[in-house]
């Protein structure tokens, strides 16, 4: 195995602290998705890059810094890829997932704010995560209060916060609000890169991100077969990857990925037997080593069949639209294709619960797991009204809050059960 010690030594890492995390992490990995049975040959490339996911892709970070290029940070898919590839630069996702150097992030923020935050925190106060420390920009996005009030005091901390605001409601003008942001943060990534946008590099750049999505969309859409060719668990982890990965080679592997499954469903070979109960899980966005619910759901007889999610079709189900011959027109294709992201920072957002009926039926679920984070007020809000009305179109509903910690994780694994017995007598 490379040692990478010098590397992240030069980062500025806490290397103890690192090796302590990675060991965990390790640990995890074994433990929830090598532990299970018949996974995909395609797993292969995922497994890879998770053991190499602080060392070779960092390494590749790096190179690409010393050749010239940006590193882009951000906290949300609001954060167009599409604008940072078309000034030659490399998007990451900072999401973080563990409950890491908590007491830390307390010293700054309230109790009460949810896991996520308090994770990126945790990450960057223990100095933990080569992403971050890797960044040249990191974008903030004014979506919920915590996030908001969060990059406040996230500012002082890194090398260059910068702040995109965010529309909360479906007016003309609040996209017009969107376009705007977008506008100055291109003239943001002009400067910091010295590259011009140009009508050529936005539809290459489209064209890269798009294939990504086309590739995890084909994903979703091979989960419909029963018996599931392939389990919640390995599908949320290639949606996590889609956020750290070089796009060009994640799409390929993806793709390959479901060749693969695609000859599993012809021969119904599955992971779970045909007939397994089916749910899907809707909610707050899970990072990367955030598997604790879909770990106990999966080892509770239950398969995922899909994530109504950010880490999953929220964050990938639009394509954005190859149109235009200025840089103003393509910017309006962008902004159209954002502007959809059903997030639960907007209100009213009906479209959330009409698209969660919708996979429920594609996917032949047979009941939907609300997930919120413990304080995320826009997800527990609006999980009351999500379960009335998928209740009142027949679709059961389990809703559920929770944090990183496994604590609660008995208490889960009860409901979890109980849920699963309500929907087998369906
Ligand atoms: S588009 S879901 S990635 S904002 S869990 S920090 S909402 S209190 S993550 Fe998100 Fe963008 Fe929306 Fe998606 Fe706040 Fe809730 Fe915490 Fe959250």
């Amino acid at each position: 195995m490379t040692d990478y010690t010098e590397m992240w030594t030069s980062l500025g890492l806490d290397v103890d602290g690192h090796n302590a995390l990675l060991a965990g992490l390790g640990k995890a990995y074994t433990d929830i998705f090598l532990s299970q049975k018949d996974r995909p040959e395609g797993m292969k490339y995922f497994d890879f890059v998770m053991s190499e996911v602080h060392g070779l892709r960092i390494k590749e970070l790096v190179d690409a810094k010393a050749a010239g290029k940006k590193v882009i940070g951000s906290y949300c898919v609001f954060v167009p890829e599409e604008l940072v590839l078309a000034v030659d630069g490399v998007a990451v996702g900072l999401c973080a997932g563990a409950e890491l150097n908590f007491e830390a992030a307390e010293t700054l923020l309230p109790r009460n704010t949810c896991s996520l935050i308090k994770s990126a925190f945790g990450f960057k106060l223990g100095k933990l995560c080569p992403y971050v420390e890797s960044c040249d920009v990191i974008v903030g996005e004014n979506t919920c209060d915590g996030k908001k009030k969060a990059y406040e005091i996230l500012g002082p901390l890194v090398k260059d916060l910068y702040v995109m605001d965010l529309p909360q409601t479906r007016s003309e003008m609040a996209k017009k609000l969107l376009k705007e942001e977008y506008r100055k943060f291109i003239a943001k990534l002009e400067d910091v890169s010295g590259k011009k946008v140009t009508p050529a590099s936005l539809r290459k750049a489209i064209e890269i991100v798009n294939a990504k999505r086309k590739a995890v969309i084909r994903l979703a859409a091979i989960r419909a077969a029963d018996p599931a060719p392939i389990s919640g668990l390995d599908s949320l982890l290639v949606n996590q990857v889609f956020f750290h990965d070089d796009p060009v080679r994640f799409t390929d592997a993806v793709n390959k990925l479901c060749d693969e499954l695609e000859e599993r469903v012809k021969h119904h070979k599955g992971v779970f037997p045909r007939g397994t109960t089916r749910v899907i899980v809707s909610g707050c966005p899970m990072a990367v080593p955030n598997w604790k619910l879909p770990m106990l759901i999966e080892t509770g007889n239950t398969v995922i069949v899909g994530e109504e999610s950010c880490v999953g079709e929220r964050g990938s189900r639009w394509l954005t639209e190859v149109k235009g011959n200025t840089v103003d027109e393509i910017l309006d294709a962008i902004t159209d294709r954002y502007f959809n992201i059903d997030c639960a920072i907007f209100t009213p957002n009906p479209s959330r619960v009409n698209y969660i009926k919708e996979m429920t039926k594609k996917l032949h679920a047979d009941g939907v797991i609300h997930y919120s984070l413990q304080f995320c007020q826009p997800y527990i809000m609006e999980s009351g009204p999500v379960e009335k009305e998928l209740e009142k179109s027949g679709i059961p509903t389990l809703r559920l809050e929770t944090d990183y910690s496994l604590e609660d994780a008995g208490q889960l694994k009860t409901r979890l059960e109980a849920f699963n017995e309500r929907l087998k007598k369906k």
